[in-house]
This record gives C-alpha cells, structure tokens and sequence, in this order.
C-alpha cells in the first residue's frame, strides 16, 4: 500500500467513526441520588427504527427469573429454559402479552414472541415470590441499568429521539424528554426516579413463606 492510501485509509476510518460516535451515556438514580439498577431507558425515533433484536433468553435458575428486568424490541422472540430440577409454569396476565407456558422442565416447546409494545410482568403459578418483567419497545435502542445506575448508548443515527425511562418500583410514570442527536455528539445526563424500595429477591429456600 503507498503511503497515500495509508493515509486515505486512515481518514476513511476516522470519518466513518466520527459519523457513527453519537453517544448518550446516563446515570439512573433513585430519590436520594443512590443508583438504580433495573431501570430501563428507551430511545425511540420513529425514523431510526430498525429490527435487530431477533432471540432472547429469561431463564429460570434456583427459583428466580434471570434476569430480573430485561427489555427487548417487538417482534422479539423469548425463550424461557428452565434450569431447576423443579418444574415452572411461567405466565402473564399483562395486556401487552397475555400467557402461559404450562408446567415444564428444560425447554418449553416455542419461544414466546412479543409482538407489542408494553410492560410485562411475569409470574410462576407454583412458585407466587417469582416474578420478573420485559419492557417490550419499538425501538431497538433499549437498555437496562447496571448495578451503577448506567447505560450507555453508541453508534446512534441522527434523529430526534424520545428518552424514555421505567422502573418496577417506580411512584409514578416518568415523562418523556425530547433529545436531539446531530453531529456526533455525547450527551450525559442523570436521572432521577422516585421509586419504592426494593424487595429483596427471594433466594433457593424461601419457598411460598417468602412475600415481596
Ligand atoms: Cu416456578
């Protein structure tokens, strides 16, 4: 390669990077500025909508849903492997979807596809102290909090985005915020949620005594 097209390739990658750098990293926190896991953030443009989420997984493992709060884009397929010796029947009376998956070990027979936007609560008709939710989104920008309260969205298009945020023990809904996306820019932001106290999740043990 000569010397010039070292030095065209290395421009090409630094535009084409610069193009795709538009960030927006958040910081969730409850009330008392302490951070919030498992508070879900959607970026939703209508215009930069595209499917990318095809398969998932909400295990169940020693009488807990795995993970706890997830969030996916409609049109998601979920599987949900049960990895006890015991068996789970696993449903939802949520509006967005309605199911259940009969008593069962290993694998149920199909995934379950979400196919409309909303909050699912899942429970376990054997054991009443599991429980668990899906944010189903039309985006396909979605994240759940990590233990620091954080997300941390890259690569987003330009566009004009509604952020929006979700929490199991939110007081009260949150308003949307409008965000503006251009010229790859990074945006930070903190983020407050008036939200209730968490239960403890139940561990191996507890069994039908245990109440959230
Ligand atoms: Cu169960």
């Amino acid at each position: 390669m000569t010397s010039l097209k070292r030095v065209l390739s290395a421009c090409l990658v630094f535009c084409y990077s610069s193009v795709l750098s538009a960030a927006v990293q958040i910081t969730v926190t409850d009330q008392q500025g302490l951070p919030l896991e498992d508070a879900v953030v959607e970026l939703l443009d209508p215009a930069n909508i595209k499917f990318s989420q095809k398969k998932a997984e909400v295990k169940q493992q020693d009488l807990t849903f795995i993970p706890f709060v997830s969030a996916y884009q409609t049109g998601t397929a979920v599987d949900f492997p049960n990895m006890d010796k015991t068996r789970h029947h696993v449903y939802s009376f949520s509006p967005a979807k309605v199911f259940e998956l009969k008593l069962y070990a290993n694998k149920p027979e199909a995934p379950v596809v979400f196919d409309q936007a909303g909050i699912i609560a899942l429970g376990c008709n054997i054991h009443d102290y599991m429980q668990a939710y899906i944010y189903v989104g039309d985006s396909q920008f979605l994240q759940v909090s990590n233990g620091k309260g954080q997300v941390n969205f890259v690569d987003l298009p330009d566009g004009n985005y509604q952020l929006k945020l979700w929490h199991p023990w939110q007081n009260a809904d949150w308003v949307a915020q409008q965000v503006q996306i251009k010229d790859g820019q990074t945006h930070n932001y903190q983020l407050a949620i008036t939200a209730q106290e968490k239960p403890k999740k139940p561990k191996k043990g507890f069994g039908a005594s245990y109440t959230p």
